[in-house]
């Protein structure tokens, strides 16, 4: 892509060439960027501050080896990382992820949609990511534990409640939190609210483990009522992925009215014309840690196909990316489109391509974008925070009023800002626009410090 502004154009050309092969986060920057063209052109005061020649540039990238020893007894090695991306308007806040493929790259486009998302929730949390490519599938308790202390161990240098606080991605939930909570109180004799997404019994949050399913699913109804008179209700939905994710959409969207078909994981998806059983799933992943393709040999009717991708060939109303990044391509997109698809909202981070969101917009197919759709979840982590620092616990109604509360805002927010900036309805511009502006704003007012 060509910006048309001349101080964009540097700004992106610089980043290519200080971030070779990240195919990833250059993804994410150009996006951004894209939409920030209006915003640079109206007010010269962003160049003039160097904002977006900062912006585009981790504070801080750590990278450091992860040694632990497996059940056999062998010493494995992994890599961990935490990027810190942005403190503009509070201390970094973002997930771990433990996935093979998570890389410098796959690290910092996530940092980097964290400083807009982290914006938009209206809390005062800055971005961060980190995680490792260590694989939590098919290890024992015992190897996640010792993986999770070693992890901790170098990251508790680097963390701290008033400067950085991570939580739960792909791969990393209460097993994986709880291990590296009490390795870090160990460390530093110090029970603080250094993670989020704890368990209820030492300082977690009710309703955190339900609030991005939730979450997109408040955007979304928002999203249908305002911008069409529609609602879930009687509509046929499809959602990809089996994790925490797609599990609470799951739930959320069936209580709303709609009836979700399809569940899917990275080795393929099941269809269960009737609705989809969630305590079976719940079963399934939460309990057993098995594979989506077991609701078949469970749930009569229903049918199983091998490859993730087909998920989007189902005829569906509204389609719920919650799985990963690039999930959903162009072929995909019109694939929905062709089907009648009338809404997209993306519970993952960055499922769909730059070629799908393209098609979806092009037809008007009403579109939430990531980081609007699925700030839910770290938007519930900054209320366990304030729980936390008031050493207070509120009922999973409190909690879950102010989530539906934040999503109905992040909706409108982003919303005006599209139509401001002569983008009425293309909530990827909004978005990007509202979260950027407060952080710009913060960073004007901070001086040329970072
Ligand atoms: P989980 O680990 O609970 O579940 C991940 C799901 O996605 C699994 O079904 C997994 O299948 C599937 N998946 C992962 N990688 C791939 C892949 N390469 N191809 C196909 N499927 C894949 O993670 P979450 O549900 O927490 O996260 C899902 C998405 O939501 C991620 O993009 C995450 O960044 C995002 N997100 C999560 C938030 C949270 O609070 N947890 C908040 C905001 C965004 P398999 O088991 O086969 O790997
Ligand atoms: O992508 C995300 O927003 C998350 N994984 C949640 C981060 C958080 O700090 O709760």
């Amino acid at each position: 892509m060509a910006f048309k502004n001349e101080y964009l154009a540097k700004v992106y050309d610089k980043v290519c060439a200080r971030n070779p092969g990240e195919t990833e986060f250059l993804q994410a920057v150009e996006e951004v960027l894209e939409s920030l063209e209006p915003v640079v052109e109206k007010d010269k005061s962003y160049e003039t501050n160097g904002i977006i020649d900062r912006i585009v540039e981790p504070e801080r990238f750590i990278q450091f080896r992860v040694s632990w020893v497996d059940d056999n007894g062998n010493v494995q090695v992994n890599r961990g990382f935490r990027c810190q991306f942005n403190s503009a308007i509070g201390p970094y806040k973002g997930g771990l992820r433990l996935h093979p493929s998570v890389c410098a790259s796959v690290i910092k486009f996530l940092g980097f949609e964290q400083i807009f998302k982290n914006s938009l929730t209206g809390l005062p949390m800055g971005g961060g990511k980190g995680g490792s490519d260590f694989d939590p599938k098919g290890k024992s308790d015992g190897e996640v534990m010792r993986f999770c202390q070693s992890f901790m161990t170098e990251l508790s240098k680097h963390i701290g409640a008033d400067t950085d606080v991570p939580a739960g991605d792909i791969g990393t939930g209460a097993r994986e939190i709880g291990y590296m909570f009490g390795q870090y109180k160990r460390l530093r004799n110090e029970f603080t609210g250094v993670l989020t997404g704890k368990g209820l019994s030492y300082g977690g949050s009710l309703a955190r483990t339900e609030a991005t399913g939730y979450g997109v699913c408040y955007f979304t109804e928002e999203m249908m009522k305002c911008m069409k008179n529609e609602s879930f209700e009687g509509k046929t939905v499809v959602i990809s992925g089996s994790g925490n994710v797609a599990i609470y959409a799951t739930q959320k969207a069936t209580e709303l009215g709609g009836k979700v078909v399809a569940l899917s994981d990275s080795n393929g998806y099941v269809y269960d014309k009737n609705g989809i059983n969630l305590d079976v799933v719940k079963q399934i992943k939460e309990v057993e840690r098995g594979r989506i393709k077991e609701y078949c040999d469970r749930v009569e009717g229903a049918e199983y196909h091998e490859g993730c991708s087909g998920i989007w060939t189902i005829p569906c109303d509204i389609a719920l990316p919650c799985a990963t990044q690039n999930e959903l391509d162009g072929d995909a997109a019109a694939t929905l489109i062709k089907n009648g698809v009338i809404a997209v909202a993306e519970g993952a981070n960055m499922p769909s391509t730059p070629e799908a969101i393209e098609k979806f917009l092009e037809a008007g197919v009403m579109f939430g974008p990531a980081k609007a759709a699925n700030a839910g979840g770290v938007a519930t982590s900054g209320l366990e925070m304030s729980q936390n620092s008031e050493r207070l616990s509120w009922t999973f109604e409190e909690v879950d009023a102010k989530l539906k509360d934040i999503m109905v805002n992040i909706f409108h927010n982003s919303y005006n800002a599209s139509k401001e900036y002569d983008h009425e309805g293309n909530l990827v511009v909004g978005a990007n626009i509202a979260g950027f502006l407060k952080v710009a704003d913060a960073m004007k007012w901070q001086g040329v410090s970072y």
